[in-house]
């Protein structure tokens, strides 16, 4: 079996409908995702919804509806997201099903056989909206330091000793310091860590809706606990016959989250899995947020972008390019229609698809079209472009394996642009008048180019990529990792059709 890369989406509150923040998120995972197996990897790709607890509850009240059946809508809108924008998960797991709630079951009981979850009671507070306790030094102006309101909870809760994994954490993060990512991030854990942990309510009496807490009828788990739990239901933990599934998946390769998030994940979660003598996640790596046209999203000022709306206004592939290639991954970031079309218009139409357009239409013209064969010796001009053609893949699995994705494509646009100045040096249209051979090789070097830089960005814009593929006459099966470099040229010989654009550019319409 080939080797497993396991990675998973936060799973999603379904209180509200999906906008581009949860794309966003799940959108860096596909394009980490279909890497993977571009390069060989066995992926498991996971991603779903968070459907207890109480803000979840609460929309379902103020909808009039039962949790189960307002679950199931929203859940289901979710699930069509994901194949309205083309992602390529593996699994779509619900914390409502049987298979969560034997995990969660499983875990707990663990916890409690190890000694540490105990029963007391919590007089503290609480903000629905982060499902998040806060300690009383947190809240400034009777708001939690997210911003979120707070309220006062007085009620029967059963604990996880978390004080006792300060330590064990801090050395944690001490021998594993790619645990969590980017860098700043992993000190701002390990400051909070640093600080002090006090013991962590798991589990609610005031509400019904959650997973029952095993032989305690009276309280369901805590919601973070419970979503948290999905991560090993999905890659087979407590289901019946799936120990081999869960020896292969766990632990995770990597947890995408917002930043928002990353304390629930790279400190709770760890420090479950430790009280529970289970293998940490390899990686958690917290991911900015998107502010549109400079103003913070949110519901109350209207400004919440839809993101089926952003792919049917700009294009699928063109909306996934520009949110990651825009932002350095791991910053917040501004979405703004001018930078969108600046983008669009600039890498996507003018430099790799105006040089797809010119090579494939000379080659149409000039070469009776047929697909000019592989020459038996490259130019010095023509090593310099590709020698660092076949040696992108290196530095691309780094960036990947770093989620660095901005970085990734910078220098695959390198190569275009530097493809871009060889058509200008070589003018293979002069060369037509003069020397038909060189012409000939000029435009293979050309259109090996075209081939590799399409193989490579297919994670982020597979319909372009593989719309340049078919064009160029590259077979289906010749388009994974392992056909890239000088062992797998484009051997040409074959005719190809008269080209069409790849990347049209955006023109702004009358009023917009
Ligand atoms: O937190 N820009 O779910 P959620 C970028 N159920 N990302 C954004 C964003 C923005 N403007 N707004 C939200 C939860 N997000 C829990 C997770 S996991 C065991 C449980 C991101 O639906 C946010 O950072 O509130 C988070 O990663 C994700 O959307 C899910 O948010």
């Amino acid at each position: 079996m080939s080797k497993s890369y396991y990675l998973t989406t936060p799973i999603y509150y379904v209180n509200d409908k999906p906008h581009i923040g949860h794309a966003y998120t799940t959108l860096a995972c596909d394009a980490l995702a279909r890497f993977k197996r571009l390069d060989g990897y066995d992926v498991m790709f996971l991603t779903g919804t968070d459907e207890h607890g109480q803000k979840v509850q609460k929309s379902a009240e103020d909808k009039g509806i039962d949790p189960k059946s307002f679950t199931d809508e929203v859940s289901q809108n979710f699930r069509d997201l994901t194949k309205t924008l083309g992602f390529t998960n593996d699994d779509f797991i619900r914390t409502t099903e049987d298979r969560h709630y034997a995990a969660c079951q499983k875990l707990w009981q663990t916890l409690i056989d190890n000694g540490d979850i105990y029963l007391g009671s919590y007089a503290g507070w609480y903000a629905v909206r982060d499902e998040a306790f806060y300690a009383e030094s947190e809240i400034k102006d009777g708001k939690a330091p997210s911003g979120a309101p707070v309220e006062w909870v007085e009620e029967p809760s059963y604990f996880f000793r978390l004080s006792a994994y300060q330590d064990k954490l801090l050395a944690h993060y001490e021998n594993n310091p790619d645990f969590v990512a980017p860098k700043s991030r992993l000190n701002e854990v390990r400051s909070f860590v640093a600080g002090g942990l006090m013991d962590l309510s798991v589990s609610r009496a005031s509400f019904s809706w959650g997973v029952p807490v095993p032989g305690d009828d009276a309280h369901v788990m805590y919601v973070w606990l419970d979503a948290l739990t999905n991560y090993m239901t999905a890659a087979g933990y407590g289901q019946e016959g799936g120990e081999d599934q869960y020896a292969h998946r766990w632990p995770a390769d990597l947890h995408m989250v917002g930043k928002d998030i990353l304390r629930f994940h790279a400190v709770y979660w760890p420090a479950f899995l430790m009280a529970a003598n289970l293998p940490l996640p390899k990686r958690v790596f917290a991911h900015g947020w998107w502010t549109n046209e400079g103003q913070k999203i949110s519901k109350s000022l209207g400004n919440v972008i839809d993101p089926v709306e952003v792919a049917n206004t700009y294009g699928l592939d063109q909306m996934r390019y520009f949110l990651l290639r825009e932002v350095p991954f791991g910053n917040d970031g501004d979405f703004s229609r001018t930078a969108m079309m600046h983008r669009m218009n600039g890498d996507l139409a003018n430099d790799l698809g105006n040089l797809s357009q010119r090579v494939l239409s000379m080659i149409f013209k000039n070469c009776e079209g047929v697909m000019p064969k592989c020459p038996a010796a490259h130019e010095d001009a023509d090593l310099g472009l590709l020698n660092p053609l076949d040696n992108l893949l290196e530095g691309q699995r780094k960036h990947y394996d770093n989620q660095q994705f901005h970085e990734a494509l910078k220098d695959i646009w390198d190569i275009v642009s530097a493809a871009n100045r060889y058509v200008d040096d070589m003018a293979p249209w002069a060369l037509r008048k003069t020397d038909l051979d060189r012409m000939a090789d000029v435009l293979w070097t050309l259109a090996e180019t075209l081939r590799q830089v399409a193989i490579l960005i297919q994670p982020v814009m597979p319909e372009a990529s593989a719309n340049m593929l078919n064009q160029l006459g590259v077979a289906e099966d010749a388009r994974g990792f392992e056909h890239l470099g000088a062992d797998h040229r484009l051997e040409g010989g074959w005719a190809i059709e008269k080209p069409t654009p790849v990347f049209p550019r955006y023109v702004e319409e009358e009023g917009a």
